[in-house]
């Protein structure tokens, strides 16, 4: 259940990262040409463009890093507050074939990819947050505020799980969610599992500055630490800062992942909550910045349709 350091591992998640924020792209977008085969046309672009982007790239590198180090662990959990970053979920649960356990249609080739994308945030298919469509999901996820109660209720009177769960910077505003920090002091015992609370520090709740980022590294520390915690910062989407931080030995770490809202997208001096390109399906400049923004992911090294995905 330990990290692998190699310079391999590192890579993996990297790849991994990069294939499910393709992914994410993909379904907010298109409705065809889901692998860029051919030119990208207005046809190719869905009507109606409804999910979020911005929390999106955050939720990819911590499910990467995290699945990377738990392995081996089948008593590990992952909870995702933002519920909104569905899309990158959906990918993410895609990639790990625990889709198609519940889906047949979903298969990890050319045509689950289009199955995938296709019917995000579309009717009668996948809807724009997490629901109890999705596996594992046991809540609605448009609802912000419960993820890290959750994980405790999860971890009472089961010492063999270990429960991370990541917390959106706006989501650390809600009364249950800031609330819920007072948990840890319930769940001392060692008849009970292990909380990792991840807080996901992109700077805004939806696109104003969230509290949280708006506070000295200091005084974010201070708060943290007066519920018993012991803060440990993650500066950026590297994943070898993200497995450096997971392999310290800490009694109760709360580790803050900074991260920059809309990162790896266009449009980055604004804050790309919801959709970044607004009009890809009509204005011929946005669709070439579309293009370029799907291009740089270099989707072709990640999956083929002969040799599927390639991590
Ligand atoms: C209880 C509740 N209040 C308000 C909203 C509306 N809402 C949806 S996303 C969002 C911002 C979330 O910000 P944050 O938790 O920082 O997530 P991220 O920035 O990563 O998207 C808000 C306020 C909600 N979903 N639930």
């Amino acid at each position: 259940m330990s990290g692998q350091n190699s310079f391999e591992a590192m890579q993996k998640i990297r790849r991994r990262v990069r294939l499910c924020d393709y992914l994410t792209v993909a379904q907010l977008y298109l409705q065809d040409n889901y692998l860029l085969e051919r030119e990208l046309t207005f046809d190719d672009i869905k009507p109606r463009l409804l999910g979020h982007w911005g929390t999106c790239h955050g939720i990819n590198v911590a499910y990467a890093n995290l699945k990377s180090f738990f392995r081996d662990d089948p008593d590990f959990v992952f909870i995702l507050g933002p519920g909104h970053g569905f899309p990158a979920l959906n990918a993410n649960l895609w990639v790990d074939g625990e889709l198609e356990k519940i889906d047949r249609s979903a298969t990890r080739d050319a045509n689950g990819i289009a199955y995938l994308c296709k019917r995000f945030s579309w009717p009668d298919g996948f809807p724009s947050h997490a629901s109890p469509m999705t596996p594992g999901i046991i809540t609605e996820g448009g609802e912000l505020g419960y993820a890290l109660a959750n994980a405790y209720g999860l971890a009472l009177g089961h010492p063999e799980k270990t429960i991370a769960v990541l917390i959106g910077d706006g989501e650390l505003e809600t009364a249950t969610a800031l609330d819920s920090l007072n948990l840890r002091n319930l769940l001392t015992s060692e008849k009970n599992g292990r909380v990792l609370p991840i807080l996901h520090l992109n700077g805004y709740k939806i696109s104003a500055p969230s509290i949280y980022a708006r506070k000295s590294e200091r005084e974010l520390k201070e708060l943290i630490r007066g519920f018993g915690f012991e803060p440990v910062w993650i500066r950026g989407d590297k994943p070898e800062h993200f497995q450096a931080a997971l392999n310290e030995p800490h009694e109760a770490p709360f580790y803050i992942l900074e991260t920059e809202k809309g990162e790896t997208g266009p449009n980055r001096h604004q804050v790309a909550h919801q959709i970044p390109l607004k009009n890809p399906k009509t204005d011929k400049y946005e669709l070439e910045e579309l293009t370029e923004w799907l291009k740089s992911y270099d989707m072709g090294e990640l999956f083929s349709r002969k040799k599927g995905i390639t991590l």
